[in-house]
């Protein structure tokens, strides 16, 4: 059986999380928090989460972890269609780490955990989120999701990447990033209607004090 390692407030691990409900493929979860201990690197090379241990081995980053799951586990897939679209879905997933995710990222120490992120860190971040959603918004169909009519692995990064880049957009520019990618907000809503996308924010909520209690204890 799979193992899932990493932890439920993970933006990364919900998306994996979501990948194998879609699927319905069974696996079980190993709770941990990224770290840099020789036993974990010895599965996760970077010490981070999430990492996926099958049979063959251990897999990590994400967008490679969701590939994998389409090829292991064919039934209802995430990258659908021809080699053009599949490569499409690929090219918004990347778009969606790229330019929401990891930007917005830089900026979690302030909005997530009450650390102050340095004004120019601030200025490139908000440049950077504007132009990663309106480049979404150029190349997204939302009709009604990101490639289409299918929920592929495009909507799976983008809910768990825009989510957080709204909340910073939000926090910290006073900018509805929704606002400025016609069909986002219908979309995020749409996912979040599902029961699995459901119980994974349930699960998160949960998770989260766990999570506090563990960021505390550095400080
Ligand atoms: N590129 C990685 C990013 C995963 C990632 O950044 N995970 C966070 C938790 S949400 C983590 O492990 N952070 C610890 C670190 O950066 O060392 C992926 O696609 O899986």
């Amino acid at each position: 059986m799979l193992t899932l390692y990493g932890f439920a407030v993970s933006n990364y691990f919900n998306m994996i999380k979501l990948a194998l409900a879609i699927k319905e493929v069974e696996y079980k979860t190993v709770v941990l928090y990224p770290n840099q201990t020789a036993e974990y690197l010895g599965k996760s090379p970077m010490g981070k989460v999430p990492a996926l241990e099958t049979e063959q081995g251990v897999l990590i980053e994400t967008n490679v972890i969701l590939e994998y799951l389409d090829d292991a586990y064919p039934d209802k897939p995430l990258y659908p269609g021809n080699a053009f679209e599949k490569a499409k879905i690929r090219e918004l997933v990347k778009m969606a780490e790229l330019y929401l995710e990891l930007p917005a990222r830089r900026c979690h120490p302030e909005v997530f955990f009450g650390q102050k992120v340095d004004d120019l860190t601030k200025k490139e971040v908000k440049r950077a989120l504007c132009k990663g959603i309106e480049g979404l918004a150029r190349c997204a169909h939302f009709s009604p999701y990101l490639a289409g009519e299918q929920l592929t692995a495009a909507d799976i990064v983008f809910l768990y990447s825009a989510d957080l880049a709204a909340v910073v957009a939000d926090t910290l520019f006073n900018i509805d990033l929704f606002d400025m990618a016609p069909g986002a907000k219908q979309l995020m809503a749409t996912l979040n209607q599902r029961e699995d996308v459901k119980q994974i924010a349930q699960d998160r909520k949960t998770a989260n004090v766990e999570f506090k209690k563990y960021i505390a204890s550095f400080s």
